[in-house]
């Protein structure tokens, strides 16, 4: 008997609707479903990806039952064990480890938004490990840091044809990297002629070539862009007066602070024409502005969180601040919010005393959260506390090299492959091989799975519930139910963590059941049944502008939760910190020492700025690249430049480079694309997911055009501990190496 069964897909943090005919516990056709939250035509038809589904859900390179490391670590000799024995014995060594060494012993490592993290996130609390490393300080967390800290909560951008005068979306390129109703908002910007489109980006992007401006800012500047723009809105006396008179702490001081920045100034430090700067400046003051921004800002170190502060003060001084067509302070969710779901609270101060950010990146530890936490409480809202204060890679890795300040010797590492994606893969690979225990739970056999003690299988979209939700920064939820079973033995994280977790105590805090029943508890408090989301597919109150002119508990407008009420143009909370009360622009982060330029100079090689990972359709990070059609499509991994610096460094297109820095080295294929005339652009996530399972000592291909070999994730930036993907450098040769990218079938 055959049935059609709601469910979605997760290729992209989008979750389309689909109906899956499912016939004996089996999906054998997949359809879009117009009936649900996002259906969108367009979007589908614009998508490469979602008729991989089927193929991904029985694909054979899936790890369908736990396996368990025989013989050395990395061999690629597996045994097949089952849940149980795999679960005691892991459980077993993780509380023999956590009695030799404390429960600080047990680390932990996610990556993008690819599953619900809130389950790992309260099995690591109730074990006692505050060692969660994440990806969020280099993508989330200072955007999210830094308009709390500013404004009292998180800002969303509120795009309103007819109504918002202009678009800035900097350092960030919907184009390839988020293929939904966002983008399709972008190209309806850009054709309008009504809203002008700003695009603040090194490189000459398809969002770049829609626009009105295109400012191509040199890596690592924007922050004296932005307060280059505040001079002279300063200057032409562009502010919102009333605004800033009633809403801004601080205007003086920072009129005072921005005379330095004049556009001639500013045009030199960011490389840029000044004329740029004085238009840019006029139209953001003109009216409704509204601004994006993304992983081109987050990821470049010290600058980080000055970049973002005064994209915070060029919003707040034209008034563009919490107003419909500009930005709207985000919601709290209805529903039971992640961090309530973490149990982070349960964690004792014994425990909390392990975390190794402590004085190191004051703002993202326990006590900067709780700091920042004081304010966002005065309008009862909490931020989501194991991503703002997830370890510091950099001192995790330490931990495990050196057993200092407190032996580090387990590892879970849930939905990533931190040997490709991770900063720094010779050093990420070092301390992993020095570890007792490493478990992953995955899909597949990824080179980070490859050297293993466990890999225990995950059930992925259509096979789980998917209950999408922004961190408790806004009142959404969206995704819908499994259509089957998981296939063979998989499970979903939920279930691996709460079984895990039964065996180690933490019982009474694993009271659902399954996935299905702990998103429906989460979703208990907006009044809505689990089988009412399923039928819509998302649960959605649209955010309310001017909540701050809101009377709050005394009857008087409520305000912006910070120290002063008022948004802090001058901040009082980071100098506690250690921060700036006025922003500017940090030293970028610098990966190769005068002895390695000098060194490889003398053979001809160049020294250049570097990005690296822009994003790129059909890939996702490491993922996807065994497809046959995509490889056709998109072969291997190239490092970009203009035509112009191409001529500079000697290269044609389809030739080899060889790039240095002084953690390692990787080698790509050159191709030109239109961008600044003074750096390159290099592809991440690379390795040969179609070799099979990766083995030692070339674990898929890892090490031979995988860019993080050449990153690093040692502390520079001093808030947050962001490391940096962009605006870094590198050393660029020719070579005469044969790559082994071909296309595969
Ligand atoms: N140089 C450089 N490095 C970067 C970046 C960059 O721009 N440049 N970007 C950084 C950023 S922003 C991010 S977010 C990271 C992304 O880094 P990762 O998240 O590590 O990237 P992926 O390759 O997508 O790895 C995801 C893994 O999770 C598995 N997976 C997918 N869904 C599930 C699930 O539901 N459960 C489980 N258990 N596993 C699942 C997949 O099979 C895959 O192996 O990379 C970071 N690294
Ligand atoms: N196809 C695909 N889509 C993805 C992903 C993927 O791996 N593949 N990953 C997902 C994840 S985890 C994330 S975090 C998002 C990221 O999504 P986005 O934030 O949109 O990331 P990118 O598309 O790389 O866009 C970043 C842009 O910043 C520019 N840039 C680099 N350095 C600077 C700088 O110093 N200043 C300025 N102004 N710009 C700079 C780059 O040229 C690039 O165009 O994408 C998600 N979507
Ligand atoms: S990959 Fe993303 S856009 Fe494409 S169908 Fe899946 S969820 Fe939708
Ligand atoms: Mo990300």
């Amino acid at each position: 008997m055959s049935e059609k069964r709601p469910t979605n897909c997760h290729f992209c943090g989008y979750c389309c609707a689909f109906l899956a005919t499912v016939e004996e516990g089996r999906v054998v056709d997949l359809e879009p479903d117009p009936t649900r939250y996002p259906y969108d035509e367009r979007i589908l038809a614009g998508c490469r990806r979602w008729k991989m589904n089927l193929d991904v859900l029985d694909s054979p390179r899936r790890v369908n039952w736990p396996i368990k490391r025989q013989g050395a670590r990395g061999s690629g000799k597996w045994e097949r064990v089952s849940w149980d024995e795999a679960l005691d014995d892991i459980a077993a060594r993780l509380e023999e480890l956590r009695q030799e060494h404390g429960s600080g012993t047990l680390a932990s490592m996610i990556g993008g938004p690819h599953a619900s993290f809130w389950p790992l996130h309260r099995f690591m609390n109730l074990f006692g490990s505050p060692n969660n490393m994440g990806i969020g300080q280099i993508c989330w967390n200072p955007r999210i840091w830094m308009d709390a800290i500013t404004f009292g909560w998180t800002v969303e951008a509120d795009i309103r044809p007819g109504l918002t005068r202009a678009l800035f979306i900097w350092g960030t390129n919907p184009a390839q990297s988020d293929n939904s109703a966002f983008w399709q908002a972008i190209r309806a910007v850009g054709a309008d002629g009504e809203t002008m489109l700003v695009c603040v980006d090194p490189r000459f992007t398809q969002i770049a070539s829609l626009a009105d401006i295109w400012i191509p800012v040199k890596p690592g500047t924007d922050c004296t862009l932005a307060l280059g723009m505040i001079h002279v809105i300063v200057e032409e006396g562009l502010e919102d007066r009333p605004f800033v008179d009633d809403w801004c702490h601080g205007f003086d001081e920072l009129a005072e602070h921005v005379k330095a920045y004049t556009p001639e100034r500013v045009g030199e430090i960011c490389s840029i024409d000044s004329e740029l700067v004085v238009r840019a400046a006029r139209l953001f003051a003109e009216g409704r502005t509204a601004l994006v921004s993304g992983r081109g800002i987050d990821q470049v170190g010290e600058s980080v969180a000055p970049t973002h502060r005064a994209i915070c003060c060029l919003r707040a001084v034209t008034g563009n601040v919490d107003r419909e067509g500009s930005c709207i302070l985000a919601e709290a969710s209805d529903f039971t919010s992640e961090v309530d779901f973490e149990l982070t609270d349960l964690m004792g101060p014994e425990q909390r005393a392990l975390c190794l950010n402590t004085g190191r990146t004051p703002l993202q530890c326990f006590e900067g959260y709780d700091l920042v936490r004081s304010q966002t409480q005065k309008l009862g809202r909490r931020l989501p506390e194991r991503y703002l204060t997830s370890a510091s890679p950099d001192l995790v890795l330490s931990a495990m090299e050196t057993g200092k300040p407190y032996p580090v010797r387990a590892l879970i590492v849930n939905a990533t492959n931190p040997l490709v994606t991770y900063a720094d893969t010779n050093r990420v690979y070092r301390a992993l091989m020095g570890l007792n225990l490493i478990v992953v739970i995955d899909y597949y056999i990824t080179p980070t799975a490859a050297i293993a003690d466990y890999v225990l299988p995950c059930a992925g979209a259509i096979e789980r519930p998917i209950f999408q939700i922004h961190g408790g920064v806004a009142n959404t939820g969206y995704g819908g139910p499994a259509a089957v079973e998981p296939y063979y033995e998989r499970k979903t994280d939920y279930d691996v963590f709460r079984a895990l977790g039964q065996r180690l105590g933490q019982g009474d805090y694993w009271p659902d059941e399954t996935l299905a029943d702990a998103f429906a508890t989460q979703l208990a408090p907006t009044g809505w049944d689990w089988s009412d989301y399923c039928t819509i597919g998302i649960y959605h109150i649209p955010p309310a502008a001017e909540k701050h002119r809101a009377p709050g508990p005394d009857g008087f407008p409520c305000g912006f939760a910070t120290t002063t009420g008022k948004i802090e143009l001058a901040s009082e909370l980071l100098p506690q910190l250690g921060g700036q009360r006025l922003p500017e622009q940090g030293v970028p982060m610098r990966l190769c020492s005068d002895e390695l330029v000098e060194r490889l100079e003398a053979r001809g090689a160049h020294h250049v700025t570097m990005l690296t990972g822009s994003r790129k359709q059909p890939y996702n990070a490491s993922m996807y690249l065994e497809n046959p059609k995509f490889r056709a499509h998109v072969p291997g991994p190239v490092v970009e430049m203009s035509p112009v610096m191409a001529e500079l460094l000697g290269f044609s297109a389809g030739d080899v480079a060889l790039l240095t820095t002084d953690q390692g080295e990787a080698r790509f294929t050159v191709a030109l694309a239109k961008m600044r005339d003074d750096i390159i652009n290099v592809d991440y996530g690379w390795w040969h997911p179609e070799w099979g399972a990766p083995v030692l000592p070339d674990l898929g291909g890892i090490w031979e055009s995988n860019v993080n070999t050449l990153t690093s994730c040692r502390l520079q930036e001093p808030l947050i501990g962001t490391w940096a993907y962009n605006a870094i450098d590198c050393m660029i040769e020719h070579c005469d190496d044969k790559l082994t990218w071909a296309t595969i079938d």
